[in-house]
């Protein structure tokens, strides 16, 4: 095509060129049927590109060239939802979604009642705003209330449109769905990620969710993702009053739908549509984790309205977890810090719920004998919760003559000495001290995020310090120099043979972030030292009744007058068990003396008094800290509040009265949601730690407040 002649040819062009495109992407993605080859379609794209070029004031915000164009951004910003995202209740297995029926039906009197099943896919919530026809905003569900403006990331995603197409091109409306990762991508970037040496994704709605936070819209547009819309925020002003009447709108309006819907006259229809789903499952090119079951007719819906999380008039049915078979290969035994040695399985590689697994934990060996589980059976395994490996059992008819029982080895797979199991405990254990294995794990805590957090001293670093023999408990971090440090070889070999030695950028930064983690808080170094039963909510505890390692040292070497008077039985949340594990850990004189060397290595190890305690304002009540916060870590965020009286607790309950959600927060959001705890996001919190007051209790059937 030569470039047209003027400007007013130009548009024309443009206008044209930029219906046609948007044509075929509807034909190919929202239809699945193009009539277009794929050369034919990148050429009329390259014109509209060279028009763009040429005439950049034609650029028009719904051009399909305009997919990426924003510059990465660093936060995602809060944007409320004009009508609330509700989420949606769950029936675990085909009885509850009878009871879910046999509700509906009774709330309806003798009325006939239609009802639409949808599959249920396994992506993340999105609502797409349009105003006079063309996409403005893209949203995350968030908390239902608020959720995070994404627009800049969901415009890369191919088939979600720009514009609405036909009798709704000037419509005014909020569009809600999901948006998938299909699972060969899903694969793929599981595979790329592996490749770079970062942790794989979960499963494919993990994937999908962090491809539409991106920072960078390029790195959205290259993670292939894809949508399904099902719902339109005000569908009534639309003249529509049924679901199969929104969702044939939504395909006409240009909307990527699922064609696997049915509308269904009673239970006996919805039970079949499950089983078929169920069936096909394996093999639609994206996952699902259920079926959606909605009543039809809008005026139902509205009868039976909300309760404060969900719609009544829907439900989700979700699958029994995806079980795969496998064949078992062996069982390794790994061994833990304190010596507890854990079997595990290892089994040929399956794909189970979207991601690849090899390996799941046996717990301990009264488990792999209750399971009956031997080398060589085929083994059923599945995903806990969808995400963490568990074997089921073994396929008794299918066992091998030579299928090996395995017994827990009478020696540590690490330091060869005898293993212990108590007579009335499941845990077998090393006891041998100088465990290299145990060493290990135990330098690696020592380090860890949650204990003296040492920056830059990583797995591969410390187990080189180990084998040298320069490291060897953590008194020994603290005497490391720059040049034993940048001398250091590393595992790996030049070409010429030589070692790769940790050079002095790295040793410096290691070094750094030594010397940094000697003024941790006591409460740090209580959990580091691994003590039994004094985890980090001990720790604190411990750390604020005392302030010093020497004040607990010697409380612990002294022997109270009764059981009633031991003042480390004494502080709250620490019962005798633990009281007579931390004399225990003290009566070890080479726990003592490892404590005075990390004292003249300079390790602090003592808090200082707090000068004037902040008023308690909020005392009796508890926070839940969850996801990743942009402005604080959970710790600081965490010991703020404690400051104020605040409890701070580890999961969330009915007990619970606020959780604080930052980016990605998981389970424990969603139990907030389910319980009805109200949700904070970051602003809340800061806003609470500033005026020192909880925000005022939400009003009517709200569960969740976010405060903005
Ligand atoms: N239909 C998820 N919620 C869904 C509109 C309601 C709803 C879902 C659905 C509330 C799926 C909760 C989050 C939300 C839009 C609220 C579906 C699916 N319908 N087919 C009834 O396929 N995962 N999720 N999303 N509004």
């Amino acid at each position: 095509m030569p470039r047209p002649a003027d400007r007013e040819a130009a548009e024309k062009r443009a206008l044209a060129l930029r219906r046609e495109v948007s044509h075929h992407d509807y034909l190919y993605y929202a239809l699945d049927s193009p009539q277009i080859s794929d050369s034919a379609y990148d050429a009329l794209v390259r014109e509209l590109v060279e028009i763009e070029e040429a005439w950049p004031d034609l650029v028009t915000p719904d051009s399909p060239t305009q997919r990426v164009g924003a510059p990465p951004s660093d936060a995602f910003e809060k944007v409320e939802h004009a009508q609330r995202m509700y989420s949606l209740d769950n029936a675990m297995d085909l009885e509850e979604l009878d009871a879910w029926l046999e509700r509906v039906r009774d709330s309806l009197g003798d009325r006939e009642c239609a009802y639409v099943c949808e599959l249920k896919i396994d992506g993340s919530s999105l609502a797409l705003t349009y105003r006079d026809g063309i996409l403005t905003r893209a949203a995350t569900r968030g908390d239902g209330r608020v959720g995070e403006n994404v627009t800049a990331n969901v415009r890369t995603v191919r088939d979600v449109p720009l514009s609405l197409r036909d009798d709704a091109g000037d419509a005014s409306v909020e569009v809600r769905g999901e948006v998938y990762m299909p699972k060969t991508s899903f694969e793929r970037l599981n595979e790329e990620q592996e490749e770079a040496g970062q942790s794989p994704f979960a499963n494919p709605r993990n994937a999908a969710a962090g491809a539409v936070r991106q920072k960078d819209p390029s790195v959205t547009a290259s993670r292939d993702l894809a949508t399904f819309m099902y719902a339109l925020a005000d569908s009534r002003s639309l003249g529509l009053s049924r679901q199969s009447e929104a969702l044939e709108w939504l395909q006409a309006a240009g909307f990527h739908v699922n064609p696997d819907v049915v509308t269904c006259a009673d239970a006996r229809e919805v039970h079949a549509f499950c089983e078929r789903a169920l069936e096909k499952r394996e093999a639609l090119p994206y996952e699902i984790d259920g079926v959606v079951v909605k009543v039809d007719a809008f005026a139902v819906q509205e009868e039976l309205g909300h309760t404060s999380k969900a719609p009544r008039w829907a439900i989700a049915y979700k699958f029994p977890p995806e079980e795969k078979t496998t064949v078992l290969r062996g069982v390794d035994v790994q061994v833990g810090r304190t010596g507890a040695l854990t079997p595990r399985a290892l089994f040929d590689p399956v794909t189970v719920a979207g991601s690849t697994i090899a390996r799941a934990t046996l717990h301990n060996e009264d488990e792999v004998h209750r399971k009956d589980v031997r080398i060589g059976d085929t083994i059923v395994v599945r995903k806990a919760g969808d995400v963490i490996p568990e074997v089921v059992g073994p396929v008794l008819g299918m066992r091998p003559a030579d299928a090996q029982e395995w017994h827990m080895p009478e020696a540590c797979p690490s330091c060869g000495e005898a293993v212990w199991r108590p007579e009335d405990e499941v845990v077998t254990r090393c006891t041998n001290a100088a465990c290299p294995a145990q060493r290990h794990e135990r330098l690696l805590h020592w380090a860890s995020r949650g204990a003296m957090d040492i920056d830059g001293l990583g797995e591969e670093i410390l187990r080189r310090l180990e084998d040298t023999g320069l490291v060897d408990d953590p008194s020994d971090i603290y005497r490391l120099d720059l040049e034993t440090l940048e001398s250091l070889q590393m595992g790996r070999e030049k070409q010429d043979g030589a070692r790769v030695t940790l050079g002095t950028l790295v040793a410096g930064k290691v070094l750094a972030g030594v010397v940094e983690s000697k003024e941790r808080p006591l409460r740090r170094v209580l959990f580091g030292l691994g003590i039994r039963h004094v985890g980090s909510t001990v720790a604190e505890a411990l750390a604020a009744a005392f302030t010093s390692i020497d004040a607990i040292q010697e409380a612990a070497m002294t022997e109270p007058d009764s059981p009633t008077e031991d003042p480390i039985a004494a502080v709250e949340g620490v019962g005798p068990k633990i009281a007579a594990s931390i004399r225990n850990f003290f009566a070890g004189e080479e726990n003592r003396a490892l404590v005075g060397r990390l004292r003249s290595a300079g390790v602090v190890m003592r808090d200082a008094r707090v000068e004037s305690a902040r008023p308690q304002t909020l005392a009796g009540l508890t926070f839940v800290l969850t996801g990743a916060l942009a402005r604080h870590t959970r710790d600081e965020a965490g010991a703020a509040l404690k400051a104020l009286g605040g409890k701070v607790s580890g999961s969330v309950s009915a007990k619970t009265s606020f959780v604080v959600a930052g980016e990605d927060a998981g389970s424990k959001l969603g139990k907030a949601l389910e319980l009805g705890v109200p949700v904070l996001d970051e602003a809340a919190l800061e806003r609470i730690l500033e005026v020192g007051e909880p925000p005022a209790p939400a009003s009517g059937d709200t569960a969740t407040e976010p405060v903005e």
